[in-house]
């Protein structure tokens, strides 16, 4: 069911128009029916003639109350717009739409209120006075519909307007990235916490787990409300009402946000355009004590120009904002800001960039993918996607890589590879992303897990100590004059065999695994290492690890001083 917010200067029938469209008196609060004032959002909702649902948030015109309207304004797409026949644009009506254009609301019908208490020039004179405060914004071209909630005269008209704006507005997003700003919480009948706000950014299903932030506490959908059902799923662009397990509803409130473990990066210090508002009489610079409004949170800001020391008004710029607290933001969100010390609404923006790499002095933040990847040079396509809300196919491995970061790598391992020579770069001793890169290489070929540059010969099949080897038999001259990380190498990829500090071809252990069935056959009970040494005519210095090597590989196995047959006694018939 869409929402839509209402809008407009303090007793210009607001409340009045959703109960009267409604049936539903969105004042609440005791006070507020006394004082005959909306103080805090109220909630209605009801079906247009053309079938389609519409929930309003109605909000209080008067300007002490402006962080209550700038919630109930921060999550929603659309907006009825109220203006008085009797008074015309006031101070809030203005104030009021500057900040549905600051927070990128696109879509509103205007209601002419109270012509029962005009005549036909007064309406006829409101209306020209309305087309010429909305030009040049969202409004421009809306409908105006005068109505009066006295005599009912025009609000067929405007149940019409709702429907068409209800059919226009576009259907919230889905992300998969539900994210829910707290507007209001109780203490549920019986146990638990009941939260209620406007859904973005993905649906949510009962029994769900959840995180409210910005103190990350854990908790679970325990049930769903949505205009008085209990259901199982609820899709973004809906009002909801989440029971919540696992959180008290005092330690919950306004501005919180609900969101799904491990989609969002919370932040506390983010880029975003600062477009700051023309009527205002002084620039605005790091100096002044701010609020920024996001989704339905006020927070304190602190704020720093991009490059320059401050924006005037009327103009537009980058800025960097510092909050105390971390809160889920997406490149795009939305926010307003305000001056605490002079309660005045000095601008807004869209943010930029959640997690900004550069310092304030050095940045140029946008809202480009490309931007965050060349700051980043090698950013998860997990971790993107949380920065950006952008799903982009790696580049190589999971990552999504920059130009110059991949061209920078490739060329190190090409020149680690040529600087290794014919032993070859050993691809194990690579970090993740260097193993990614070189795999992609062109000219490179990969074998035994060394990498070299395809069209040398490989060095190692055709070693000349594995002939010198082979030819020494069970007494091999020792490889002293062979490079040592070749000897490894030719061990590694197991032509050679050392044990005990001997090196062997491996052939000859094959060979001693034989000497050792032919000795089994003549002494079943088993032989003794003498019996060996003399069985291959080497000494006990070649003997002794040869017989190890052969009961590590369970060829034989040691019982008390002789040897018996292990697993992997090679058949006599195996003799060549
Ligand atoms: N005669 C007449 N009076 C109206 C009409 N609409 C609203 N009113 C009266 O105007 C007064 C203010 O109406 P509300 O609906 O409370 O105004 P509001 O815009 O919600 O005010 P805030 O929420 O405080 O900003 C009430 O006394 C209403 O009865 C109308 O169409 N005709
Ligand atoms: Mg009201």
């Amino acid at each position: 069911m869409r929402v839509v917010a209402t809008a407009g200067h303090v007793d210009h029938g607001k409340s009045s128009l959703v109960l009267a469209l409604t049936g539903t008196d969105p004042d609440r609060f005791e006070e507020e029916k006394r004082r005959g004032l909306t103080i805090d959002l109220g909630f209605a909702h009801t079906t247009l003639p053309s079938g389609a649902g519409i929930s309003f948030i109605d909000v209080p015109g008067h300007v002490r109350f402006l962080r209550n309207m700038l919630a109930g304004v921060g999550g929603v797409d659309a907006c009825l717009f109220v203006v008085a026949a009797t008074e015309g644009w006031k101070p809030q009506s203005e104030e009021h739409l500057r900040i549905l254009e600051l927070l990128g609301i696109g879509h509103g019908v205007v209601a002419l209120t109270k012509i029962d208490l005009v005549d036909d020039e007064g309406r006829e004179l409101a209306v020209i006075d309305i087309d010429d405060h909305v030009a040049g914004t969202f409004l421009h071209g809306a409908p105006v519909v005068p109505v009066s909630v006295t005599t009912g005269e025009g609000l067929d008209v405007l149940r019409v307007a709702l429907g068409e704006l209800v059919a226009t507005t576009p259907q919230a997003d889905d992300r998969s990235r539900p994210r829910l700003w707290i507007d209001r919480v109780f203490a549920a009948k019986g146990s638990g916490t009941v939260v209620t706000g406007t859904l973005t950014g993905g649906s949510l299903t009962r029994d769900q787990a959840v995180v409210v932030e910005p103190r990350g506490r854990p908790a679970r959908v325990r049930s769903i409300q949505s205009f008085g059902s209990t259901i199982d799923s609820i899709d973004p662009g809906n009002r909801v009402a989440l029971n919540l397990a696992g959180i008290a509803h005092d330690d919950v409130g306004r501005g919180d946000v609900v969101v799904s473990p491990g989609r969002w990066l919370p932040t506390r210090r983010f880029d975003a355009t600062l477009e700051v508002l023309t009527p205002l009489d002084h620039d605005v610079s790091r100096r002044g004590a701010f609020l920024a409004y996001i989704g339905s949170r006020e927070v304190p800001a602190k704020v720093r120009v991009i490059g320059s020391d401050a924006l005037s008004p009327g103009t537009a710029g980058t800025v960097r904002l510092h909050l105390p607290v971390d809160l889920p933001l997406l490149p795009g969100d939305r926010y307003v800001l305000r001056e605490s010390g002079r309660d005045e609404t000095v601008g807004g923006g869209e943010v930029l960039d959640v997690a900004p790499v550069r310092p304030a002095s050095k940045a140029a933040p946008d809202r480009t993918v490309d931007r965050v990847i060349r700051e980043r040079g090698w950013v998860d396509v997990h971790d993107l996607e949380l920065l950006t809300g952008a799903r982009v196919a790696p580049t190589v491995g999971h990552w999504v890589v920059a130009d110059e970061s991949l061209a920078a790598m490739a060329d190190l391992l090409r020149t680690s590879i040529a600087a290794s020579g014919s032993v070859g770069l050993d691809v194990a001793a690579l970090d993740e992303r260097q193993r990614a890169v070189i795999d992609t290489l062109d000219g490179v070929v990969i074998e035994a897990g060394r990498a070299r540059p395809a069209g040398t010969d490989d060095p190692f099949a055709d070693h000349p100590y594995l002939a010198v080897a082979r030819a020494g038999g069970f007494a091999p001259p020792a490889a002293d004059g062979v490079d040592r990380s070749e000897v490894r190498e030719l061990v590694r990829r197991g032509l050679l065999v050392e044990r005990d500090g001997i090196v062997f071809h491996t052939e000859t252990v094959d060979d001693a695994g034989r000497v050792a069935a032919g000795l089994l056959v003549e002494h079943p009970e088993g032989f003794t290492i003498a019996q060996f040494r003399d069985a291959t005519g080497a000494s006990r210095k070649y003997a002794l690890p040869l017989v190890a090597e052969l009961d590590a590989r369970a060829v034989t196995r040691r019982r008390g001083d002789v040897r018996i047959g292990g697993p992997h006694l090679p058949e006599l018939g195996d003799r060549v």
